[in-house]
């Protein structure tokens, strides 16, 4: 059988929307690679969807008062709407809550099962008494084991990457009350990955002769594997998730990581469900998963032993995980609404999603952490894409409608020769941008694929310029039109060469020359030449447009802001540890008061979901505060330290039993709870993952 290609996109918890760094980590690699497989019409099939399970999906249903089934579907819609508006080409975006997918994955498990793979044991598990319920994963945080992070998660530290049981954590903590959790049995089955060690290190060593994995990925599979691999519980308490298809597991459900990689197979199963066996049982399928560098142990070592277990499937060829993107020297923080927000971006930017693409190929963190900022989107926009590519499409539509009547110019014998010598550099890299991207592509350098085009197109608007045809065609009008020729041809490959990066814009150029489906496979095969009488558009459109500082400012502003109260926050911390050591000058303590006063006052933990300014009030900014049961109205005196945007995601502290008081005509039902020292002012708030509507005392 001729080879196929199984590409998939690590699937996003529905637990929120799409921000830039999981584009540029799992999304637009994968749909560059799909897109030039297209392109050289390989039979692929992109697959992602949305992954459903999980405490990560409970706590934030939790948070956000709703229910995990209204989560679910409000996220999956915006992760879904969010990929289709930037050009991410999914032949399907499907969701683990889909019935396909518990049937897929609940017979999967059955297989395994009967093949007596799994050990079923009895063990003490993390228990919270005040929420009656048994903590793993998300729900108990503590200190990283390997790498002494404080905020480790039960399963996972996402500083290092380990994968982590709850009871490897140093100083356990529910992050549902806060309290220190005791041990309690129960049942759970078990993959044993120790069993599989010498065929996994073996099978990863194997893949090092097919095709070289990425540095980093390979690292981290060696060093789990010398550090011993662990029986791995792969069934919850939890009563969200795919249930777990044994008689005898009433209330339990399939660990998260056991069901969300088989939601690859389902989600192609829902696209081809005749044909879908032809990709994933196939020994010539390439099987690829783009995802980021925290998913790693799972898609290089976990499902490929639960594939090779089962025995029916491919295996993964290669995983080429990217890096972590940061935004302006900072980590993006969904928790506390540091991030650039895809839909937001697509809003705010119409019609200019290839620029943020481009972007984010540029700096995509293929080998190391990177860094995106809205000053170098803007560089990159005005000096690359409308200096570079954009000037050198315009100047030469224009001119050829200007005058040659929008045609390819009758210049005899043939263009081409009249310049040859200064034509020459450019016609080479004309020639060889099919097997120069193709390599790039073919080793996940996506930046690199993406410097080469904009690599020749500045040699090509070198070309113009130094040829300068609106001057020749007054002295030697052949010429003028031999440059102008060799230049469309040029564009005419950006137009089809450009499409797995850009894919709006080249299909605007594509449109602007009237190229035909058979010019693009002639541009493929190297055969296609600009013949003399030949059409294009005259548009007045132009690729791209520059972008002004004033239009990015805001943005800038608003990210300003919130790392300033980022750091603050740190601050604040800091000062208090080493209070003792200083002398302060400080407001006097009140008088005492007693226990039962101090009873009378409930405080809450909350989070701020919308923020406005009063009208003609300067000190008030009218906020919306989610309790976890309720939703209220605070009218607040602090405009003049924070604007409504930065604010929006703060987690905060309210004393909620304040008797209600009208303030500008708006009902205020409670306080936040500031601190300050006269000067400044900031938020008070909780710490972790607790989530809204607890009780301060
Ligand atoms: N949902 C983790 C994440 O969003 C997880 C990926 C699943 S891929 C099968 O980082
Ligand atoms: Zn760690």
């Amino acid at each position: 059988m001729p080879q196929k290609y199984l590409v998939t996109s690590a699937l996003p918890y529905a637990n929120g929307p799409f921000h830039i760094g999981h584009i540029a980590g799992a999304y637009l690699s994968a749909d560059i690679y799909v897109r030039w497989l297209r392109l050289c019409n390989e039979d692929v099939v992109f697959v992602c969807g949305s992954d459903e399970h999980g405490a990560a999906i409970t706590i934030q249903a939790k948070r956000e008062g709703k229910t995990p089934r209204e989560l679910i579907d409000l996220y999956h819609e915006q992760l879904k709407q969010g990929a289709a508006r930037l050009g991410i080409s999914f032949d399907i975006y499907h969701r683990t809550s889909d019935p396909i997918h518990h049937q897929t994955s609940q017979d999967f498990f059955k297989v395994l099962y009967d093949k007596g793979v799994f050990i079923e044991k009895v063990s003490e598990q993390l228990y919270d008494e005040t929420a009656q319920m048994f903590l793993a994963d998300r729900y108990v945080k503590g200190t990283c084991p390997k790498c002494g992070h404080d905020a480790a998660y039960g399963d996972q530290c996402e500083k290092c990457g380990s994968s982590l049981d709850p009871l490897d954590l140093i100083n356990p903590v529910s992050t549902l009350s806060g309290s220190t959790p005791i041990l309690r049995q129960t049942k759970h089955w078990y993959l044993p990955l120790g069993n599989y060690t010498e065929w996994v290190s073996q099978w990863i060593d194997e893949q090092q002769n097919t095709e070289t994995w990425k540095k980093q990925v390979y690292k981290q599979c060696q060093s789990w594997i010398e550090q011993g691999l662990r029986d791995r519980a792969i069934t919850r308490d939890i009563d969200w998730g795919v249930p777990v298809p044994l008689p005898d597991a009433e209330g339990k459900v399939l660990y998260v990581w056991m069901d969300a990689p088989i939601g690859y197979i389902s989600a192609t199963k829902a696209l081809l469900p005749d044909t879908w066996q032809d990709y994933w049982q196939n020994p010539d399928t390439k099987l690829v998963h783009f995802i980021g560098k925290d998913n790693i142990v799972f898609h290089c070592l976990i499902f490929p032993i639960m594939l090779h277990a089962h025995g029916n499937f491919v295996l993964p060829t290669n995983v080429p995980a990217n890096q972590f993107l940061n935004l302006e020297g900072e980590k993006l923080s969904t928790s506390r609404n540091y991030a650039v927000w895809l839909l937001d971006y697509l809003n705010n930017f119409p019609g200019m999603e290839d620029v943020l693409r481009y972007t984010l190929t540029a700096i995509m963190p293929e080998t190391k952490d990177s860094d995106f900022s809205w000053k170098d989107l803007q560089t990159r926009n005005n000096s690359e894409l409308v200096a570079i590519l954009g000037n050198l499409v315009n100047r030469v539509i224009v001119l050829l409608n200007k005058n040659f009547e929008g045609k390819i110019p009758d210049v005899l014998p043939d263009p081409r020769a009249i310049i040859e010598d200064a034509a020459f550099e450019l016609r080479q890299y004309q020639k060889a941008l099919h097997q120069n991207l193709n390599g790039y592509i073919h080793r996940y350098e996506f930046r690199n694929a993406l410097q080469e085009i904009l690599n020749v197109a500045r040699v090509a608007n070198k070309f113009l310029t130094d040829t300068e045809p609106w001057k020749l065609i007054k002295t030697n009008p052949d010429q003028a039109g031999a440059v102008l020729t060799i230049c469309a041809e040029i564009i005419a490959y950006f137009a089809v060469y450009l499409e797995p990066f850009l894919p709006f814009s080249a299909n605007k150029l594509r449109h602007w020359l009237l190229l035909s489906d058979e010019d693009i496979e002639a541009i493929k095969n190297n055969t296609f030449t600009m013949e003399t009488g030949r059409r294009i558009l005259n548009t007045n459109e132009y690729l791209f447009r520059k972008i002004e500082d004033a239009e990015i400012a805001p943005y800038i502003a608003q990210l300003e802001a919130k790392r300033q109260t980022m750091l603050d926050a740190q601050k604040t911390v800091a000062e208090a540890t080493t209070e003792t050591q200083t002398v302060a000058t400080h407001t006097p303590v009140k008088e005492a008061i007693t226990y039962d006063d101090f009873a009378k006052l409930d405080i809450r933990t909350a989070t701020i979901i919308a923020a406005e300014r009063v009208p003609k009030a300067d000190k008030l900014l009218k906020l919306t505060i989610d309790l976890g049961f309720e939703q209220r109205t605070v009218v607040s005196g602090i405009a003049e330290h924070y604007t409504p945007e930065s604010i929006v995601g703060q987690r905060v502290l309210l004393l909620a039993n304040l008797a209600p008081r009208k303030l500008r005509g708006i009902e205020s039902n409670g306080m936040i709870l500031m601190a300050g020292d006269g000067k400044t002012l900031q938020f008070v708030s909780p710490e972790g993952e607790i989530e809204n509507g607890n009780v301060v005392s």
